[in-house]
């Protein structure tokens, strides 16, 4: 307990003061308590070019450990911090990647590894959502409009960052990553000219299009030259113009392919600034460096033009070059054959391939949950894996369970606390011990936050939840592999079935939606049309709507997650399998006592074997059937075969439905049957799994009628989900990875 800080709080005076005013000087009030700290000997550093914060205050007391305290000292003096939950989030990621980067760093620091983290500070975080006739509708994400008290701009470390065409100033701020160490996440702005600020204007928005592509050329290597350029000129301060010991004293860890400029840069800098040859700086390199794949989508693998390259960074674009023939002459000694090396080339045809790059530079390469790391190394990297074995990792992703169970749901997390002594915060493993059959408080606790998240989506959306219904609910970005559309389906299926009498003993249920699209995603907007046209449908009728209820929720972000966990009984995690990498949305609403309703895909299949199948609902084809499956399968034939999956299909064209002449559901319906120029119909399998997937639902349904038997499956998840903390996913890093030490 920090009782100067607690002081301090005692004694500051809030009287007259606006509720920013008072948001700011508490914070600074905080920060002065907050040193971080410069351990010497081996770090590691995180690379990313999204941070998916959230909001800094309650997390930031609650590592400080005077959150309960500072509450009660500050609501004497009129001062209410829920009302700090006004306060933008710090959304300067798109979805699970940022997230996790923000999850890793809350860990590392929580358990005292030395991790610091890189990124860019962008102006605008991702966009804010609205729904103006049910379509999405952006704006700006200001988030810097209450200030920014958790950060500090380091005025003198600023460096300069060179393109062909012009010089950027990269000005860092830190923001002190608290736990029991204070670790620094380091985000640089970038200063200069008009053309120079754009950098740092937006969060690159539209990761499906064209557009922008050098936009996000400059950001990347921004970032990375931001970075590299401060790491070497520390090293050389400290140990000379030598750089034989700098991988000793670092590791780097590349979050996807965003930062892999970094390592040309660094390439680059050793030789041309310290004389270093190319031969030995790719050598220092390749015990550097280390990269994580998040995806195995081949159109999300970043390629860059190399003449695109070449025009604003000719030097970089050459190291890559160099790299290339290096690369070659490898591959030739150990006999590859010309495919083989075309497989693992950096330079392919006019494009470079930041993967293949990262791949080949990186001492260890990981995949985010185990079926993701089997298929990087099958489906993906098939020839590095052959090459290089001992390269290939798994670290499955994690959660912090501070976020994501002591601070959305300290009711939870209190009961924890009478049934286990507190022991459990420190030590997840204790879970394990939960009396699951002990069902009663926890019933209760569910339906408080339940409660709390009716409150709040009253308060956002000015929706009122159907009293005492269950809660399913599918929140992420939205894509067509997550298949938000199959779930619209089964809504549809399980709407008509209880308006012609057939479903019966139905309990009350709501699906609960939260999803930004890509702002170029036309069919990503259109899945969101789509819904909230069922959600008018189905909420607007009489006979069914006391017992099914839609809820697209706007401008989905960290804190509406917080509420949603937490207040959630089924957690809807239905991606095609082999698609989602892993998945870390489903580990929190696990952590917070829901079943998943799911395919065995991403880190799902871990939960199930962790939590038992028993106390969960899975369905739909393995990853291996979709496999067998890609050649043969006729989505026309089912929708021939199946007439309950031919009526809700045709909602799309058949005039249930209206987009207002956008064309969105003739293109949807056409993605289905017809397929387009790059990809075959029904791509992502929605109507082989859809039949399951209703039936899935319904089951849920049933068995929820057994209060007690379905909260034990509920607490059978809280209780094994200890493997699924990111401090687990950070301790491993550090041993398999990174090669560092807790304080
Ligand atoms: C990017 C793109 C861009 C082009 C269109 C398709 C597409 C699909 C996905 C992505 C995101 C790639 C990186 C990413 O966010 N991956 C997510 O990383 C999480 C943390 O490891 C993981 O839990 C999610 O399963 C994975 O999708």
């Amino acid at each position: 307990m920090n009782t100067k800080l607690l002081q301090d709080l005692k004694d500051y005076d809030a009287a007259g003061k606006d509720i920013k005013t008072q948001y700011t000087e508490i914070s600074e009030l905080c920060m002065k308590y907050i040193t971080p700290e410069r351990r010497e000997g081996r770090r590691a550093y995180y690379l990313s070019i999204e941070y998916l914060m959230g909001r800094m205050f309650h997390n930031n007391l609650l590592e400080l450990g005077v959150l309960e305290e500072a509450e009660k000292i500050l609501s004497e003096k009129g001062v209410k911090i829920s009302d700090f939950e006004e306060v933008e989030d710090a959304a300067l990621g798109n979805g699970g990647l940022g997230r996790l980067a923000a999850c890793f760093l809350d860990s590392a620091a929580g358990c005292a590894y030395p991790l610091d983290g890189y990124g860019i500070r962008y102006k605008y975080g991702l966009f804010k959502q609205k729904f103006e006739n049910g379509e999405q509708a952006e704006s700006a994400d200001d988030w810097l409009t209450w200030g920014d008290p958790w950060s500090v701009r380091r005025e003198n470390e600023k460096r300069v960052v060179h393109f062909a065409d012009m010089d950027v100033t990269a000005v860092p701020y830190d923001m002190p990553i608290v736990g029991k160490s204070v670790n620094t996440l380091r985000l640089f702005y970038a200063e200069g000219s008009e053309q120079a600020q754009k950098i740092c204007e937006y969060l690159y928005p539209a990761d499906d299009t064209e557009e922008g592509k050098l936009l996000r050329i400059r950001q990347e290597y921004f970032l990375s030259a931001a970075a590299i350029g401060e790491l070497a000129e520390r090293y050389v301060r400290k140990y000379g113009r030598s750089f034989n010991r700098f991988s000793e004293y670092h590791s780097l860890q590349l979050n996807d392919t965003h930062a892999v400029m970094s390592v040309a840069e660094f390439i680059r800098l050793l030789t041309k600034d310290y004389g270093v040859s190319f031969a030995r700086a790719l050598d220092i390199a390749k015990h550097t460096f280390n990269y994580t794949n998040h995806t195995i989508l081949p159109e999300a693998l970043e390629c860059w033009d190399y003449a695109l390259m070449e025009k604003i960074l000719p030097e970089i674009a050459a190291v890559f070059k160099k790299i290339q023939s290096y690369a070659v002459r490898e591959w030739k000694r150990k006999n590859c054959t010309k495919e083989e090396i075309a497989a693992m080339s950096v330079l392919q045809g006019r494009r470079l391939s930041m993967a293949n790059a990262a791949v080949y530079v990186g001492e260890k390469v990981n995949g985010v949950a185990a079926i993701h790391s089997e298929l990087v190394k099958r489906n993906l990297f098939p020839v590095a894996y052959k090459y290089y074995p001992d390269k290939f990792q798994n670290v499955t992703n994690g959660i912090t369970q501070r976020r994501w169970l002591m601070l959305c749901n300290r009711e939870l997390s209190a009961l924890l606390d009478k049934k286990l002594t507190p022991a459990w915060r420190e030590d997840m493993a204790r879970l394990e011990t939960l009396d699951t059959t002990d069902t009663a408080e926890f019933i209760a606790v569910k339906a408080e936050k339940k409660k709390q998240l009716a409150e709040y989506i009253l308060r956002h959306d000015g929706v009122k939840l159907l009293d005492g219904a269950i809660v399913y609910a599918q929140v992420k970005r939205l894509h067509e592999y997550k298949r938000q559309l199959m779930t619209a389906f089964a809504i549809l299926r399980i709407y008509y079935d209880l308006k012609e009498g057939k479903l019966k003993d139905f309990h009350p249920s709501v699906f609960l939606f939260g999803a930004k699209a890509a702002s170029g995603y036309f069919r990503a907007k259109g899945i969101i049309k789509y819904l909230n046209e069922i959600a008018r449908l189905v909420n607007g009728d009489e006979q069914t709507n006391k017992l099914l209820q839609v809820v697209f929720v706007q401008n989905y972000n960290v804190s509406y997650a917080e509420k949603i966990v937490a207040g959630t009984d089924v957690s809807l995690q239905v991606s095609t399998a082999g698609f989602e990498a892993s998945g870390t949305g489903n580990m929190k609403f696990m952590l917070n006592g829901a079943v998943t309703c799911g395919t065995m895909d991403g880190a799902n299949i871990e939960i199930i074997e962790h939590a038992g199948k028993e106390n969960n609902y899975i369905f739909g084809a393995s990853v291996e059937e979709i496999e067998r499956l890609k050649d043969t399968y006729d989505p026309n034939e089912i929708l021939s075969q199946n007439a309950d999956v031919k009526r809700v299909c045709d909602t799309l064209t058949d005039g249930t439905f209206s987009d207002g002449g956008k064309g969105y559901f003739k293109e949807l319906h056409d993605s289905l049957t017809v397929g387009a120029h790059w990809h075959k119909p029904d791509h992502y399998f929605i109507f082989r799994d859809l039949p399951e997937y209703v039936d899935a639902l319904i089951k849920v349904n049933r068995d929820y009628g057994d209060k007690a038997a379905f909260a034990q499956k509920q607490l059978e998840n809280t209780a094994h989900a200890a493997f699924f903390s990111s401090d687990r996913s950070i301790a491993e890093y550090a041993e398999k990875i990174w090669n560092i030490v807790k304080k």
